[in-house]
């Protein structure tokens, strides 16, 4: 390049760093999640100017070098500010840095809080010989590398810090994380990609990823972490796999996240030879005594084990006639030296259940097993119960078993990972939804109970007790696979700290920490977080009916009819009378009768029990008028037209943003999801909603479901190559058909003549992209081509049919009477390049 031209090159990337900040500039690529660090701006700049360049740390201790380093990194990138490190305090403003021993050797004139303790941290301004200090302290090393990150939070909100006076406790003793992550590299309801601490059946050389994995959790209070599914392969504990397992530990320490594994009930037998793994026999306490032992040398800090056993066929006590406290105290005992802890999961049930039986209810399950055995439990077993009692629906009761266990440790689990709420490809920030199970006041002893405060072990004074959520990052570079699922992760362990704090002020920090502090950037995602899973509800499954999935494939797409005729339990029992479960006292299942009398008051009648889970409770005709004054038929109907609608506004608001977030690589991310949504929702609502039409024999009042005005079926155009085929359920597809173009034609198409009046339009095409090859596109019209892409995405079915359909929208075409349309598809690898229909939509204005 001559050298004017290099000048100029140089002069214009000023010019635009003048113009652009350099946080517009920064390529994002969800990565560094809520800890981007970016640079604070102007008047956020000026509120935080007077912070001290010198940072006293007086111990030295791992952990304490991380908070040190933390607190150095995070003013570089915000402040671009570099720390002076001292031991001892300078005659000038300082940053104080340590546990409250460290501080008292400094500083012995403070006077730190006399609450904190355990995990917490105080953070405060004061003057220490004359001079203004920020004091970061913890009661323990964690606590000050807790107190750091909230420093640094506050520091990314441009809050004022003259006054700054806190100090905070977790309300949990236990916030730990699962990932259900496979030897092999492959994780259960993943998806974000593959493992970050397996692959090939060993634990990866590289543990980079591990390591910040636990920085984020760090970041957000999380102290504990289980890396293995919790369907456990045997060989976690193998010779070999321990010394592996311990490099996950070492990568872990740092940030303050003990390693936790699940662990195979069987193993004594599978593993260690013997011939049997009764629980209550000495060889089998013995196996696990030194099982235990053997970790403990190699991980000193070892967190514990997750036991999931006499679950959808993992092996388990009953095999011997035992009962779950016999299994988690045996391996309690042999832990309980160490100060090891056991999870023993409530998730118990058999899945084998006689659907003809009107009094069979899989929700009675957790309850009627682990209830009666109250007092059985070793004081360093947990039991671990899903916060609802069927498995993550859309919307479920608390279990009743998170009320019914008084001389038992419990945390309640979560699930972060999608698995029944769109899978990380629906916006669903799932905060909402937990707070109303954590508010929800089971009445017990006639006091107010709320579950977050039975879960933390506060009503019945237990000493462990928390909450665990299943979070399944994987090793995509944004973690989850979609940066907004990434408020899931965070809104989590937010709760599992606090749980009192709002949904609407987790939604702001996260969106504050991720995307900036523009008011209009924060109000409008806050807008699309908070109303996201009703949304989501309302086109998947209202009422408490369930999630409408395919509870027998991949829990992603609409499949209603799966959820009956099987023993899986997940019934809503819908026929041409009526839909719902019975499950009061009077004449269903008697589930009712695991509450409380109180809240037995709240669900037991017709009249009592909130529409939101009228399904989950009662049978009632699709004639039986709501609170809201609508039929449940017709509920079901608009519930979902109105969800539907809702995802089309998402997609607005978000384009709303485009020069606000930046040019960054999520903001187009983020919008090809949102699109995305917006047509699966539309395969979601026309599948439940025809799928009601059909059993019930109501039409919709409003004339929508079954007509389609603006559709051309790919059956009913002049086709080349092409072929209809029934697709199965026929409600996943439009006219329960596709067309497919299938061997031995390698290309074909489906032509129709627009019969419209001329204008502008956007053209929807519903297409199949099975998981298998890559199928070509074409969109033509008068000859002249308009789109083409690939189905190259990768959704969870190889069929064609409710997980598959995919719409390609083409905005602001122009068509005049009577031209031609046509869609060319060409097959690949076994893709069929399917069709649906396509669809014509005036363009609004
Ligand atoms: C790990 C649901 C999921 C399973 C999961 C199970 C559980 O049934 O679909 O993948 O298994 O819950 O929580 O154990």
């Amino acid at each position: 390049m001559k050298r004017s031209g290099f000048l100029r090159v140089v002069f214009l990337a000023g010019f635009l760093l003048i113009l652009y900040p350099a946080q517009k500039l920064h390529a994002d690529n969800g990565y560094d999640a809520w800890l981007r660090y970016a640079p604070l701006q102007g008047a956020e700049r000026a509120k935080v100017a007077a912070f001290p360049s010198t940072l006293v740390v007086r111990g030295d201790s791992p952990l304490l070098e991380t908070s040190q380093k933390e607190l150095i990194r995070g003013l570089h990138g915000m402040l671009g500010r570099e720390l002076r490190v001292e031991k001892e305090l300078p005659k000038e403003s300082a940053v104080i840095l340590g546990t409250l021993a460290d501080l008292n050797s400094l500083a012995p004139e403070l006077h730190p809080p006399a609450e904190l303790q355990a995990d917490g941290y105080w953070l405060a301004s004061e003057r220490i010989h004359g001079h203004d200090c920020i004091i970061v302290a913890g009661a323990t090393e964690r606590g000050a590398l807790y107190g750091v990150f909230a420093l640094l939070r506050k520091i990314a909100f441009a809050e004022d810090l003259s006054h700054l006076q806190e100090m905070q406790t977790p309300a949990n003793p236990i916030r730990w994380v699962n990932d259900w992550d496979n030897l092999d590299g492959r994780i259960e309801r993943g998806y974000g990609g593959r493992s970050i601490f397996f692959e090939n059946g060993a634990v990866r050389a590289d543990l980079t990823r591990a390591g910040d994995y636990a920085r984020l959790l760090a970041s957000v209070g999380i102290n504990g972490c289980v890396v293995n599914n919790v369907n456990a392969n045997p060989r976690v504990l193998t010779p070999d796999f321990l010394p592996q397992l311990a490099r996950i530990a070492d990568a872990f320490r740092p940030w303050g996240v003990r390693l936790g594994i699940s662990v195979d009930l069987s193993s004594p037998k599978s593993l260690g030879g013997l011939d049997t793994f009764d629980p209550i026999d000495s060889r089998v306490q013995l196996w696990w005594t030194e099982k235990a032992e053997e970790i403990y040398r190699l991980i000193p800090d070892f967190a514990g084990f997750l036991v999931k056993a006499d679950s959808e066929g993992r092996p388990g006590p009953s095999s011997y006639g035992r009962t779950p406290a016999d299994a988690a105290n045996v391996v309690a005992r042999a832990l309980q030296p160490h100060n090891g802890i056991v999870m023993y999961r409530a998730f118990v049930y058999d899945h084998h259940l006689d659907w003809r039986n009107p009094k069979n209810d899989r929700a009675r399950a957790a309850y009627d097993i682990f209830h009666p055995l109250d007092d059985k439990f070793d004081d360093n077993v947990i039991v671990q119960i899903k916060h609802g009692p069927i498995d993550f629906q859309v919307r479920e009761p608390a279990s009743p078993l998170l009320g019914g266990l008084e001389k038992t440790n419990e945390v309640i689990e979560l699930q972060i990972t999608q698995e029944y709420m769109g899978q990380q490809r629906h916006l669903c920030f799932l905060v909402p939804m937990w707070k109303e199970t954590l508010d929800f006041d089971m009445h017990l002893h006639d006091r107010a109970t709320p579950v977050k405060n039975i879960a933390s072990g506060q009503v019945f004074r237990r000493a462990l007790g928390g909450f665990a959520g299943v979070a399944n990052v994987g090793l995509d570079t944004n973690w989850m696979g979609n940066p907004m699922a990434m408020a899931n992760l965070y809104g989590f362990a937010r709760l599992a700290w606090d749980p009192n704090l709002s949904s609407a002020d987790i939604s702001d920090e996260w969106t504050r920490l991720t995307f900036g502090n523009d008011p209009v950037v924060d109000r409008t995602i806050d807008s699309m977080l908070l109303s996201s899973w009703p949304t989501y509800e309302n086109y998947t499954g209202q009422l408490g009916i369930g999630t409408l999935t395919d509870i027998l494939g991949s829990h992603y797409g609409p499949g209603v009819e799966s959820s009956e005729r099987n023993g899986w339990g997940q019934w809503h029992r819908a026929d041409h009378d009526g839909v719902g479960m019975d499950r009061s006292i009077a004449t269903g299942t008697g589930y009712v009768g695991q509450y409380s009398p109180e809240v037995q008051k709240e669900f037991e009648t017709l009249a009592a029990t909130p529409d939101s889970l009228l399904l989950f409770f009662h049978h009632v005709p699709f004639t039986y008028r709501l609170k809201s004054g609508k039929t449940v038929i017709q509920h079901i109907y608009d519930s979902h037209y109105e969800g539907a609608e809702r995802t089309h506004v998402f997609v607005r608001m978000w384009e709303s943003l485009r020069n606000l977030v930046g040019d960054d690589e999520r903001y187009e991310f983020v919008l090809k999801g949102l699109k995305y949504q917006e047509g699966h929702a539309i395969v979601w609502r026309d599948a439940v909603c025809n799928w009601f039409l059909r059993v019930s024999g109501i039409p919709d009042a409003k004339g929508r479901v079954g007509h389609y005005p603006k559709r051309i079926e790919a059956e009913s155009m002049q086709l080349t190559g092409y072929a209809p085929v029934d697709v199965e359920p026929a409600e996943n597809a439009s006219g329960g058909k596709a067309t497919t173009c299938q061997a031995p034609v390698s290309e074909c198409s489906a032509s129709f003549h627009f019969n419209g009046t001329d204008g502008t339009y956007q053209l929807n095409v519903q297409y199949f992209d099975q998981n298998n090859g890559k199928a070509k596109f074409r969109v033509l019209v008068g000859g002249r081509q308009l789109d083409e892409w690939i189905a190259d995405d990768t959704l969870p079915n190889l069929k064609i049919g409710g997980d598959t359909s995919t719409r390609r929208q083409i905005s602001k075409i122009t068509l005049h009477h009577g031209d031609e349309i046509r869609i060319e598809g060409i097959p690949d690898d076994g893709e069929l390049a399917a069709i649906d229909y396509v669809e014509i939509d005036p363009t609004s204005p």
